[in-house]
């Protein structure tokens, strides 16, 4: 999978060498480029936005950079590009829209700062790429760049062969296998630790109690935390 990401702070992206994503960029399973925006600018501030029509506060990300940059990422490599661009305004990222996505060949992530991007680009991102708008959760972030890096992890560790052990995406919390309930609580040695006790019914070596166990903790904290994930 190749990763594009463009942005007026490519510093930010310095994180996804590390860990497991650095691992899959560095063993050749993915592919990153991360771009600055104002290479595509050419007046002498370099500048990427602009006051509003209409008015209001805020500034707005100019038109024409993001089309060149969109050009020359179009050109760097043949294979069809989706365009990811995160705002707070986009459909809700899920677990399973990063399956999906972990599935494409070519992914372009724009970040937007200010107020956002002027609408004629996500217009032209999707009249001639697939765009997928997205947003993290009900909450503002000052820019893309760091839903950004969220996005990749998530998308990155589905990707086949980037996991050791692929059984352990089968068990964690939103995945498909697991009717969609959060995960158990984990615990491992000592079996006791600061006068908390283990619970008795793991040490038992029973697998079938052990796993009515969990599921009965896992539906619990589902009905706690997040009962709009229940029938
Ligand atoms: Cl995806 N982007 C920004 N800028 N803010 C957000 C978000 C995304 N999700 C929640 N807040």
């Amino acid at each position: 999978m190749r990763l594009d990401v463009v942005t007026i702070f490519p510093d930010y992206m310095a994180p996804l060498h590390l860990s497991l994503v650095g691992k899959a960029i560095s063993s050749g399973l993915v592919e990153l480029g991360v771009h600055d925006l104002r290479t595509w600018t050419h007046d002498r501030h370099h500048t990427t936005d602009d006051t509003p029509y209409g008015g209001g506060a805020g500034m707005v990300m100019k038109p024409e950079p993001w089309g060149e940059a969109l050009d020359a990422l179009r050109d760097m490599d043949p294979a069809p590009m989706t365009v990811v661009v995160p705002t707070p305004a986009g459909t809700p990222f899920t677990q399973e829209l990063a399956y999906e996505l972990a599935t494409r060949d070519r992914l372009m992530f724009a970040c937007g700062r200010y107020e956002g991007i002027d609408q004629r680009v996500l217009d032209h991102m999707a009249d001639e790429y697939e765009l997928v708008e997205v947003s993290l959760g009900d909450y503002v972030l000052n820019g893309g760049e760091v839903a950004t890096l969220a996005i990749i992890e998530a998308i990155v560790r589905l990707i086949p062969g980037v996991i050791g052990n692929p059984d352990s995406l089968l068990e964690e919390s939103h995945s498909a296998g697991h009717e969609n309930l959060l995960e158990y609580p984990n615990y491992t040695k000592p079996p006791t630790w600061r006068g908390r006790d283990v619970p008795e019914v793991l040490l038992s070596g029973n697998h079938g109690v052990i796993a009515a166990w969990r599921r009965e903790r896992a539906l619990e904290r589902t009905r706690e935390r997040r009962p709009d994930l229940l029938p």
